[in-house]
């Protein structure tokens, strides 16, 4: 048997052992009142495309399978470590973003490409429809030139081909590139991506795939849920927040503070993402507003 048939088998079961038919049905029932343009978006980092292919493709296609096609967006910060130092090229960021020259930006873009279509690939040996979109859905200008050289801020986004492809049935899998109005490709971090693509959707679910499985708390172990009109000031004034975890949060809590109040972000690990979705107890930690 195929590999990612049996981890998709794995998910079935483990979703029954988890829940009720009920509770599944019951879940399934409200998500099938969205708009099905409106469901889910999901950031996969690019560490979970690397390490954890198998249950990724499962999980995406699962959710097509009971007619919640995704809209994914996906980054590749990994691969582009390791492909820019395979080129001599030496690693260098501000904030956290990658300072891109134009040497560098030729390898991200095929980086990106050969990332995009891994997955897309994969989706399709399992049976899925799925889109190849590496372009034309960003509009961005230049984050600060001198600082950052060839990396992008987004401006616009351009909804036609995700449209497109989600009226074929078919998963759109975007890549993190943008393109300033006079043609300019540029490096977009994926975070900043998903978030722009998620004000303009307006969806139920925002789902980040990370290989932890969830935000962390002090031990190490998955926060089960976050409410943050209750719980925020809380959070952020502990001092076992580190700063990573802090950013993340805040970002979070801006995200959903411009979404209505019925969606919600969730932070999972592939494997999980049907527990996450279908069963009252969950899997990684979600954070409602
Ligand atoms: C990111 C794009 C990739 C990314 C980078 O070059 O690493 C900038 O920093 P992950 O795997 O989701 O982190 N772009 C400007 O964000 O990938």
């Amino acid at each position: 048997m195929h590999s990612n048939a049996q981890t998709r088998q794995t998910i079935v079961r483990l979703l029954s052992s988890m829940a009720s038919a009920k509770e599944i049905s019951q879940y399934l029932k409200r998500f099938s009142q969205i708009d099905a343009k409106r469901f889910a978006v999901v950031k996969v980092g690019g560490a979970v495309l690397r390490d954890d292919l198998d249950a990724l493709t499962s999980s995406l296609s699962f959710l097509q399978d009971v007619g919640l096609t995704p809209i994914v967006l996906h980054g590749a910060g990994p691969q582009l470590d390791a492909e820019l130092a395979a080129a001599g090229i030496e690693k260098r960021t501000v904030d956290g973003l990658r300072v891109t020259s134009p040497e560098a930006l030729a390898i991200v873009r095929r980086v990106f490409q050969a990332s995009n279509l891994r997955l897309v690939e994969a989706l399709q040996a399992e049976g899925s429809r799925a889109t190849s979109i590496i372009s034309g859905v960003f509009e961005a200008d230049y984050l600060d030139r001198d600082t950052y050289g060839l990396v992008g801020q987004v401006r616009d986004v351009n909804l036609a081909p995700i449209e497109a492809s989600l009226q074929a049935g078919s998963i759109p899998v975007i890549a993190s590139l943008g393109e300033t109005a006079g043609g300019q490709i540029l490096n977009v971090n994926a975070d900043f991506a998903a978030n722009e693509l998620v004000q303009v959707l307006q969806p139920y679910k925002i789902i980040f795939l990370t290989g932890t499985g969830g935000l962390l708390d002090a031990q190490g172990r998955v926060i089960d849920s976050i409410n943050l009109s209750t719980e925020y000031e809380h959070l952020i004034a502990q001092p076992w927040l580190h700063g990573g975890m802090k950013v993340k949060i805040e970002q979070i809590r801006e995200l959903l503070g411009r979404l209505p109040l019925t969606s919600s972000v969730s932070i999972t690990r592939p494997a999980d993402l049907a527990k996450e979705l279908f069963t009252h107890k969950g899997s990684g930690t979600l954070v409602r507003r």
